[in-house]
């Protein structure tokens, strides 16, 4: 049964407090260094001990898809003690609930601030580097008129203040796009911005050797050797990231070293799943295979 914007689209008094209350939190974060299940170093998110970890690709404004990966998680209700709850980015553009999406994610974040982390994607990403499509403002005109632009500000105001990239210490690198193509420690990443930003939220891994041009037209291929010399830099083992859709709702590739998931399920992606990981002992993991393996869930 198809739901109309119109009943999707949150109050815009709500949202907009919403916004303010999240804006107000992520700076705190920042502030305070040591946030429940990890800290923020800049805009790098450490992640610590946790015994459980679940990752969540690309929503792209599909209510449907965020809802099935809360429900089977079993995270409507919260994330409990010990877990945490990492989104890879996207939430907003391509999908009509984008509103909605939005407003469940800044809830879930703001009521499970602790054990939540909120990454940047390329579609929340700089205004210098603009995406298409882009109907996330559409959306907001339509749904609240002459009110659409100060929503936009509140809700992009939060969009960048959200974290780059997340490690959980000793075994995985989490972010939207993938690593980057020149050498970088975790001191880099912690300020990242301008072109090592574009970076993170926009390249995709390829199987040759070295770095390409990327066809979307910003960020950058990069090959299996530049993933061994950055996991080896920061100390990881594998690279989570989403980014690119997959027809099993996952990919493995450069023999193990990265994972893709991807998270929100058909049209216009056509795939014939959408995926999450859920990922007990985290620490423990070694490559991109065991992930696929033991902690993809499929649906
Ligand atoms: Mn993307």
């Amino acid at each position: 049964m198809a739901r109309r914007e119109e009943d999707l689209a949150p109050d815009p008094g709500e949202l907009e407090e919403l916004c303010f209350r999240l804006k107000e939190r992520l700076d705190e974060e920042r502030r305070r260094v040591q946030v429940g299940g990890y800290s923020a170093h800049g805009v790098l998110a450490r992640i610590g001990r946790i015994d459980r970890l679940v990752v969540v690709g690309d929503i792209h404004g599909d209510l449907e898809s965020l809802e099935k990966v809360l429900s089977t998680a079993d995270l409507t209700r919260g994330v409990p003690e010990g877990c945490l709850l990492v989104f890879l980015g996207d939430y907003v553009d391509r999908g009509e609930a984008s509103l909605q999406v939005v407003y469940t994610v800044f809830k879930l974040k703001l009521e499970n601030s602790g054990s939540t982390v909120l990454l940047r994607g390329n579609h929340e990403g700089p205004p210098q580097l603009p995406v298409y499509p882009h109907d996330f403002p559409t959306r907001l005109q339509k749904a609240y008129g002459d009110r659409w632009l100060n929503l936009y500000e509140a809700v992009t105001g939060c969009f960048s203040r959200l974290y780059a990239c997340a490690l959980l210490e000793g075994a995985l690198f989490l972010v939207h796009g993938g690593v980057p193509t020149s050498r970088r420690g975790l001191d880099d990443l912690s300020k990242a911005e301008g072109p090592l930003l574009e970076e993170l939220l926009w390249n995709d891994p390829m199987e040759e050797c070295g770095c390409a041009p990327s066809p979307r037209g910003a960020g950058f291929l990069f090959g299996p050797d530049i993933t061994d010399s950055f996991l080896k830099g920061i100390g990881a083992k594998a690279v989570i990231r989403s980014h690119e859709p997959c027809n099993e709702g996952y990919r493995v590739s450069q023999s193990g070293r990265v994972l893709t998931v991807f998270s929100r399920k058909g049209y216009p992606y056509f795939n014939s799943y959408g995926a999450y990981l859920d990922i007990r002992k985290p620490h423990h993991i070694e490559g991109a295979n065991q992930l696929a393996e033991g902690y993809i869930k499929k649906f």
